[in-house]
């Protein structure tokens, strides 16, 4: 098929944390190398992603965090949005799930799906939580775990010893909300019949796509369908997600794997008006890039929806990578034992492709791989430095030693098999390259870069400018050989930044800007010509692509993160015991007379400042409103919170409180404080309509 243009999508990342490099490696890395290879060949691309904000793994950050929902997703998308500009992953647009245009789109698929009579509607028993009014999602569940006895197993795995469980396996199970004991209700859902689409994915995939997708991908997907498929619940009891628009569904959302897919489509809604060019014509070509554990969803339950659903493309490629760990070990976010991208551009400024370089040549393809500080030390050092950035200084340095400072001229009349085997490698590289990178394969069209500027490096070893010129008192003539090997050494080098460019565009960018020419000469067309340097043409002197990184920064980099993992285990060992604290509540206080009560005025207030107190590790100062005055009142919270994030929090205060004198500052009144499960404390808040200074009653 010729493809008249390419949709692109990268795994929406979940807005419940930031981004690590595993997800830089695993997804984000190798897409917006192939876009950018494809713009440059000047080809119709378009790359979309954005936040994923619906789902379990947003609702227990939440929890966790003591804020909403939209609270998690807003600060993450933010944090996420903003690491990948740094890192030059060029989108061309970075959207979110919990957009009107998202929610449209996705609501529209289902009406569609339901209208044509696809779901089935099935009743079944969930588990329910009777004080928090609310169905439980499995991970929402808790209790002892029956393989290794942990107390914190959850309802659908125990992260402890990793067996995969069902909450009828939890010993003692308890909701992580209330920690009532979860009661069976009966509750509906809408199925999608996968099982109806086993024939067709088995044309589709086994018998088409043996020879075009990676072997983890085929095999994963060959291995479902042959396991046999199933009707799935793709509508949740949640308040948090995408609203189900049928009848009967109040209190539903969608699945939050139903919805997030359609996040493609809304996003690619957003950006361009012919966006149904790119999903609904036949000439599309569309490549989702993912993690490998997210190759059932787009492999065989979205491309089933989109069936069911008629009229879109099918994926014509899902190139998913395996996981990279890190110094060997499993990344785990719970654990903090991860590289945020956020805090690698903080420790490494303008060290951007350096990353990109390395976890491109390491990329777990094929197979798991391992990310280690001294690997990222080695290819820096070894590859980056000692042979790109050191062709093209070499390059420039003698340019401006032996041929004044400009690109000197090509004496066809002297040329030799060195240099035209030189010149043919440019064309046996671009080539490779482009077969590579159309075949998924980055690691290896990576390493035809690298390797090109090794051979220029020999070509320039072998060749000697510098010894040649020692000759040219007795033989002028000589300055033919010298300015030969500049000639071709330099327009290499520019080849080479057309080559690197959808590898490392940073690098690229600052090479064009050494040879001062125009970005569009890394148009891919470009590649081979020796003329991409006019002679004569003044060049900017070198400046170093790359730095050596130094053992005490790798060093500095793995204690961080034993460190981390240090730190992450005590706060767990603390949340922990806080949690036994909190679940071995105190014993309630003497009886006391509705008299005794009235005594105490309560009202609402709003955080309006707050500030540390000199020499209190435990104090902070706030400054509330409660309507009919500011107040000043010292609270012992410092250890939970942090000013900048309880600024405009709603508040109950104790507002005839007897002013008390601490650490050299009147404090009137009291603010209340209650726990939630984990033992943190969290602000007994009136609702937002209570205007501040109303009596709480
Ligand atoms: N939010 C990423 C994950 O499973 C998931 C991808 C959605 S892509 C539509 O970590
Ligand atoms: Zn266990």
């Amino acid at each position: 098929m010729d493809y008249k243009r390419i949709l692109v999508t990268a795994a929406l990342p979940y807005a419940n944390g930031p981004v690590h490099i595993g997800h830089l490696a695993g997804c984000f890395l190798p897409s917006d190398i192939y876009v950018r290879y494809q713009r440059a060949q000047k080809r119709d691309v378009k790359f979309v992603c954005g936040s994923d904000e619906h789902g379990v793994p947003i609702t227990i950050r939440a929890m966790k965090e003591g804020i909403t929902p939209q609270q998690v997703v807003d600060k993450y998308h933010a944090i996420i949005k903003e690491s990948f500009e740094q890192m030059g992953i060029s989108f061309d647009i970075y959207s979110r799930t919990s957009n009107k245009t998202h929610h449209e789109t996705a609501q529209s698929f289902f009406k569609k799906l339901y209208d044509d009579g696809v779901f089935e509607e099935k009743e079944t028993e969930q588990y329910y939580d009777e004080e928090a009014k609310v169905f439980l999602a499995d991970r929402y569940i808790t209790g002892t775990c029956p393989v290794c006895g942990n107390e914190n197993a959850y309802g659908d795995q125990c992260e402890k010893c990793g067996t995969s469980l069902s909450p009828e396996q939890l010993i003692n199970p308890r909701s992580a909300l209330s920690n009532a004991v979860p009661v069976k209700r009966v509750t509906k859902h809408w199925y999608f019949p996968l099982n109806k689409y086993e024939q067709w994915l088995n044309e589709w995939i086994v018998a088409g796509k043996k020879d075009e997708w990676k072997a983890n991908v085929y095999g994963q997907c060959k291995s479902w369908i042959d396991s046999g498929l199933h009707p799935r619940a793709m509508t949740r009891d949640s308040n948090w997600g995408v609203p189900v628009p049928v009848e009967g569904a109040e209190g539903k959302v969608m699945y939050v794997w139903f919805d997030a897919p359609i996040g493609y489509i809304s996003a690619t809604k957003e950006l361009t008006p012919m966006w149904s060019d790119y999903w609904q014509k036949e000439d599309t070509k569309l490549v989702h890039f993912i993690g490998k554990d997210n190759i059932v969803f787009h492999c065989i339950i979205f491309p089933a929806m989109l069936k069911a659903h008629g009229g879109y493309v099918l994926p014509d490629n899902v190139p998913a990578n395996e996981f990279l760990n890190i110094e060997g070990d499993k990344v785990s976010t719970s654990r903090n034992w991860a590289v945020w991208v956020h805090e690698y551009i903080k420790d490494f400024p303008e060290q951007q492709d350096v990353l990109r370089y390395v976890l491109c040549a390491n990329a777990p393809e094929a197979k798991d791989n391992d990310f280690t500080w001294k690997d990222f030390q080695d290819r820096t050092n070894n590859e980056l430095v000692s042979v790109f950035g050191n062709f093209v200084n070499r390059a420039f340095v003698l340019m401006h030693k032996l041929c004044n400072g400009k690109v000197p001229k090509l004496h066809t009349d002297v040329m030799d098999e060195a240099d035209n085997t030189l010149i043919a490698e440019i064309q046996k590289a671009k080539t490779a390259i482009e077969t590579a990178i159309e075949n998924y394969k980055f690691r290896d069209a990576l390493y035809e870069v690298i390797d090109l500027a090794r051979k220029g490096n020999k070509y320039m070893q072998d060749k000697e400018p510098w010894i040649v010129a020692k000759s040219l008192a007795e033989t002028p003539d000589n300055q033919k050989l010298i300015d030969n090997c500049l000639h071709v050494c330099l327009q290499l080098t520019a080849n080479l930044a057309i080559l690197a460019n959808p590898f490392l565009p940073f690098t690229a960018k600052k090479m064009c800007g050494m040879m001062k020419v125009v970005d569009r000469m890394l148009e891919w067309e470009n590649v081979g010509k020796m003329n991409l340097l006019n002679v004569g043409y003044p060049l900017k002197a070198p400046e170093l692509l790359f730095r050596k990184i130094e053992d005490d920064e790798i060093k500095a980099q793995v204690e961080k993160l034993h460190a981390n993992l240090v730190k992450n285990t005590n706060e767990q060992k603390m949340q922990q015991n806080a949690t036994n604290e909190a679940t071995t509540l105190p014993e309630q206080k003497t009886e006391i007379t509705i008299d005794d009560f009235a005594k105490i005025d309560l009202r609402a207030g709003t955080i309006l400042h707050a500030e540390k107190v000199e020499k209190a590790d435990k104090l902070l100062k706030l400054e509330i409103d409660l309507g009919y005055e500011k107040r000043t009142v010292l609270s012992g919270i410092a250890m939970h919170f942090t000013p900048e994030e309880i600024i405009g929090k709603r508040v109950t205060v104790v507002a005839n409180l007897a002013p008390r004198k601490m650490r050299g500052i009147e404090s009137k009144g009291m603010i209340l404080m209650a726990q939630n499960e984990e033992g943190k404390l969290i602000f007994v808040s009136p609702l937002d309509a209570a205007m501040n200074g109303s009596e709480v009653k």
